[in-house]
């Protein structure tokens, strides 16, 4: 474990283990939180949020987008990752080095073995009411990387479950500037978002989502 690192850090994170290979940095990202927004701004300018079609033909309440070697997009013929954005017919923009500086660091601080650097990252959109109902992600690659998720805006309530859909599941709070990794054994958990809210006094208008992967 990597925990001594921070032990005369009186602000340090305490790495929250949810599983074997699953590690929860509370506020991990909270110093560079308004850098990250602007990233994402940045990004989403030349490839903007888009709600996909899911394989039922309905339109996902999450919008996204993607930067990195290869994005995900959809089609009639179902979810895929792709090395060009379906709308511009241009490459995703990169990675920003900021980022996969932060996941380097997440991965040493929740004590994960060196990995290979993300090549891929998702961008998810909530505005009040979206949510992302339970699935597991097993399209890439190389499971054996962990995958790494910075929560920015409204906070939301995730759902962790096990490896199959109707095994029961954990509810938890993610907020702003929280970390999550998740690898190996605990990398096909079914997980979802619930509907987010947001309350009277929250001038937030988003909950955003950054997952950075190894996908080829
Ligand atoms: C993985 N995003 O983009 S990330 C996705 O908050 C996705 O936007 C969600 O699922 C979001 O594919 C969740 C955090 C998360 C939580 C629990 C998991 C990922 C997980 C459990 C197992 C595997
Ligand atoms: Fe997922």
């Amino acid at each position: 474990m990597t925990a001594d690192l921070f032990a005369d850090d009186p602000h340090a994170p305490k790495p929250l283990r949810l599983g074997e290979e699953a590690v929860l940095l509370r506020g991990f990202a909270l110093g560079e939180a308004d850098a990250l927004l602007a990233d994402i701004a940045a990004i989403t300018s030349r490839a903007p949020f888009r709600h996909m079609i899911t394989p039922g033909g309905k339109s996902m309440s999450v919008a996204t987008s993607s930067c990195g070697d290869l994005g995900w997009v959809s089609d009639l013929h179902g979810y895929r990752y792709a090395s060009a954005d379906p709308l511009s017919g241009q490459p995703w923009p990169k990675i920003p080095k900021r980022w996969l500086d932060l996941a380097e660091r997440a991965k040493q601080a929740a004590g994960f073995a060196a990995s290979s650097a993300p090549d891929a990252c998702l961008i998810n959109r909530y505005a009040p009411g979206a949510r992302l109902s339970l699935h597991q992600d097993r399209d890439e690659r190389d499971f054996g990387v962990p995958i790494i998720s910075v929560s920015l805006g409204l906070p939301a309530v995730f759902l962790w479950g096990g490896n199959r859909r109707a095994d029961p599941y954990r509810t938890m709070a993610l907020s702003h500037g929280d970390v999550l990794l998740w690898g190996g054994v605990d990398r096909l958990r079914f997980h979802g978002v619930r509907p987010v809210t947001q309350d009277a006094l929250d001038r937030r208008m988003y909950r955003f989502n950054i997952t950075m992967r190894k996908a080829a």
